[in-house]
């Protein structure tokens, strides 16, 4: 366990390779019923190259003229995503430190040239909670920042089965994914990445 910066937390192969791979068939299931879609950015429809879908009672998704936000419902098929895996909420459980479960589980999956760029997560409205980010499949470049976007960055490696928890001090930062690097995991027979974050959208009552 490492701490990058406060309230950034590192955890190096939290899941094992036998947890990794129930995990990603769990994730077959998961995006038979809630496909992958292609978010748009906001105003401009500029695409993704990361596409993705959701768990949970509540989803992340974007689109040109709704914008980023919360819904209860895949955006193509207007169905309520999936529930969130058992293992995945024992996880939050052990290691979040917040008294509610999380709401949503955005699945990030990321082809071997997909990126995305330096963002601040802060569409949600419990930013007391933390984010909990689960790594699978090949390695990827994490940068991250301070809570200014001016701010100087750093970058690590962050590789199949590894865990960030993000919170306190570092809730607000900006990250992004610089590049996946194909090749480096046998775990997704067709390489490629899967992030899974997990995270308290509204506050608890
Ligand atoms: C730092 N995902 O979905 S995970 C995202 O690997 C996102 O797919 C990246 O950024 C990925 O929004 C990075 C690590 C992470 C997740 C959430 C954060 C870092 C964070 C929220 C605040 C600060
Ligand atoms: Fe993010």
């Amino acid at each position: 366990m490492a701490e990058l910066a406060p309230g950034l937390i590192y955890l190096p192969t939290y899941f094992d390779r036998a947890q990794q791979q129930q995990l990603v068939e769990t994730l077959r299931d998961i995006v038979k019923e809630a496909p992958l879609f292609t978010p748009q950015m906001p105003k401009t429809g500029k695409p993704f190259s990361v596409r993705m879908t959701n768990c949970g009672s509540l989803g992340w998704v974007s689109d040109r003229l709704g914008g980023y936000r919360y819904q209860a419902h895949h955006p193509l098929t207007g169905l309520a995503w999936p529930a969130i895996p058992e293992r995945i909420l024992t996880a939050w459980r052990d290691l979040a430190g917040y008294p509610n479960l999380p709401e949503a589980c955005l699945v990030n999956y990321y082809a071997p040239n997909a990126r995305m760029g330096l963002h601040q997560d802060r569409d949600e409205l419990a930013l007391d909670a933390p984010v909990l980010s689960v790594s699978l499949g090949d390695s990827a470049l994490f940068r991250y920042g301070g809570t200014q976007r001016k701010d100087r960055t750093k970058s690590i490696r962050l590789h199949s089965g590894d865990v960030v928890l993000i919170g306190g001090a570092s809730r607000l930062i900006f990250h992004g994914i610089e590049r996946v690097l194909p090749g480096t995991s046998t775990l997704l027979a067709d390489g490629g990445r899967i992030n899974l974050t997990l995270r308290r959208v509204t506050l608890p009552n």
